[in-house]
């Protein structure tokens, strides 16, 4: 397991690369051009700028979270062809500068979708959460609105330019079922993953969070059969997913550490998070440990330790805690914590195995 932490870029983030590079056992960032709106070409210097600033903090840059997918590609659109064009090409510079995973989502308009930002809860903290009657009657753009009234940076998945045309995308959307979308995403991965797979770059999918329809929205990557099925649509190492125990999680239904199991040699990438989850449906993040939430974070970890897991890891969200004041979710704090909290777990499962190979 290799531990990075997601960093939003210089000037863009409230925590910085010094800071990351104190916690223990975290090696490198994931990190995104965030100014590049989805569906150009990433520029070369842009790239190796990053790659130097983080280098030069003893940091490695082998993982982007995210390159976003243009909608047009989620739509099937005719246009999408350019797009694709951008988005190998993208894909090839990454490798050049050595990325080696790439996350990304197939969601249509929104990425994460929560009611609160901050809700308060019972020890003063703040997390994000899901309020699932409200989601019902909320006019999404009143929850744009929301979200960049609660946020003084943009929140990545909820870019200005790229919602500015929310009615005409909803109107676009009525058209496309849950099996157009698998075909919009059988269509793109066929032309991508032979270049990822050419330039050693592993292509790692997130689930939809939260992993249901939202506003109508046609949403695929939610379960275990869906995830199957995306691994079959190009069935091929580079394919692999961003498997995040926070997004699944979120549906009781789905068996987390189980999945992990199921599918540790296709995932490249591991969010991990807990949320506790309520029978109306509501859910809130919290701490990483096991006992705060409904995810069993010590079986799930297990389930990769197990599996021999060997890809990259970061702590997804974490509550706001101790006054910080950060992008939502993605405060310093509560994230440390976290990376502690998996590597207590699997420092302990390694020592166990050693001692009882020892033994025998
Ligand atoms: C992330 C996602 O902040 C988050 O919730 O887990 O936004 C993730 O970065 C994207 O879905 C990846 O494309
Ligand atoms: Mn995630």
């Amino acid at each position: 397991m290799r531990m990075v932490l997601r960093w939003f870029g210089e000037g863009n983030d409230t925590v910085g690369l010094e800071q990351i590079k104190q916690i223990p056992g975290v090696e490198g960032v994931a990190w995104s051009l965030h100014d590049v709106p989805a569906g150009e070409e990433w520029p070369e210097e842009k790239i190796i700028e990053v790659k130097k600033q983080v280098e030069k903090s003893g940091l490695n840059i082998d993982v982007v979270e995210s390159v976003n997918v243009h909608e047009d590609i989620k739509l099937g659109m005719p246009s999408r062809k350019k797009y694709i064009s951008n988005y190998i090409k993208t894909i090839e510079r990454l490798a050049k500068a050595g990325v080696k995973v790439i996350c990304y989502n197939f969601m249509p308009v929104f990425d994460w979708t929560r009611t609160e930002l901050f809700k308060k809860m019972y020890d003063g903290s703040t997390a994000l959460f899901f309020e699932n009657e409200k989601i019902k009657d909320i006019d999404p753009m009143k929850l744009v609105e929301m979200i960049s009234r609660n946020s003084s940076y943009t929140m990545p998945g909820w870019e200005p330019e790229r919602l500015e045309h929310l009615s005409k995308l909803f109107e676009q959307y009525k058209q496309v079922t849950e099996e157009d979308l698998w075909d919009n995403l059988q269509y793109f991965l066929e032309r991508i993953i032979p270049v990822a797979k050419e330039n050693d770059v592993k292509m790692a999918i997130h689930p939809d969070d939260p992993p249901w329809s939202v506003f109508g929205l046609p949403r695929i990557i939610t379960n275990k059969k869906n995830i199957q099925r995306f691994l079959n649509l190009v069935d091929d190492p580079y394919n692999g997913v961003t498997f995040c125990s926070g997004s699944l999680g979120a549906n009781p239904d789905n068996d987390v550490a189980d999945m992990v199991r199921e599918f540790s040699d296709r995932i490249h990438f591991a969010h991990i998070r807990n949320v506790k989850t309520y029978d109306n449906g509501d859910f809130i993040e919290t701490s990483h440990r096991t006992q705060d939430g409904s995810v069993d974070i010590h079986d799930v970890v297990k389930g990769y330790h197990d599996t021999q897991f060997s890809g990259y890891t970061r702590p997804d969200h974490g509550r706001h805690i101790w006054g910080e004041n950060s992008r939502p979710g993605y405060g310093l704090y509560d994230r440390a914590m976290g990376v502690m909290y998996i590597w207590g777990l699997w420092d302990a499962f390694e020592r166990s195995k050693r001692k009882r190979s020892n033994e025998s």
